[in-house]
């Protein structure tokens, strides 16, 4: 399946993602193909509708200790729903959608979600670290909401100047 990467200000990305419900070879060719476009662009974190497919689809690989991504490493998650969740946390967020723009976004700490995998079985997850983090920015993704929704009016406003010269630069330098 031939994917690309859907970016800030397509609309597509405010869409609400629809749950899985056929854990069939469409889903598999989707998984499939999710993980090599998010590793060649660098990415950790990959929701479906990110490649323009409007389902409770989510890849994560965060890097080990050494930066490496194995594969045995990834998390395929398909209809999360947050369990529970606790605390604070800030990280300096990026997202393969809003190309080089980082900020800082509060999270809570920990969260428990309940997902399924590619074949349809039941599981829980504890997170907290990174993990914790990439988890909600991407059940935000299936929600139709982007981490720059996070930010205040005013540094949001920054953003769109600095993302519309980004924009503006790229173009003029292919
Ligand atoms: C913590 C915070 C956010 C997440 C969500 C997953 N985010 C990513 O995987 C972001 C990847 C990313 C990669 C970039 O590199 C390339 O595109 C080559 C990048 O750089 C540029 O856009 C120039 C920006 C973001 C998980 C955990
Ligand atoms: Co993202």
């Amino acid at each position: 399946m031939k994917l690309k990467i859907v970016e800030y200000p397509d609309k597509k990305l405010k869409e609400k993602s629809k749950k899985i419900r056929n854990f069939d070879h469409n889903l598999h060719d989707l998984l499939d193909s999710m993980y090599p476009i998010m590793i060649d662009t660098n990415g950790i974190g990959l929701a479906a509708i990110q490649v323009a497919h409007p389902v409770q689809v989510l890849i994560l690989n965060i890097p080990n200790e050494e930066g490496e991504q194995p594969l045995e490493n990834l998390l395929e998650i398909i209809n999360p729903v947050i369990k529970n969740k606790s605390g604070e946390t800030t990280y300096q967020e990026g997202c393969l959608s809003v190309p080089s723009f980082y900020e800082d976004i509060n999270r809570f700490e920990k969260i428990t979600i309940d997902y399924q995998d590619r074949d349809g079985k039941t599981h829980t997850i504890d997170a907290d670290g990174l993990l914790s983090i990439a988890i909600q920015h991407e059940v935000d993704h299936l929600n139709g909401i982007l981490f720059i929704d996070k930010l205040t009016s005013s540094r949001r406003r920054k953003f769109e100047k600095e993302y519309k010269r980004m924009l503006k630069d790229r173009k003029y330098s292919k």
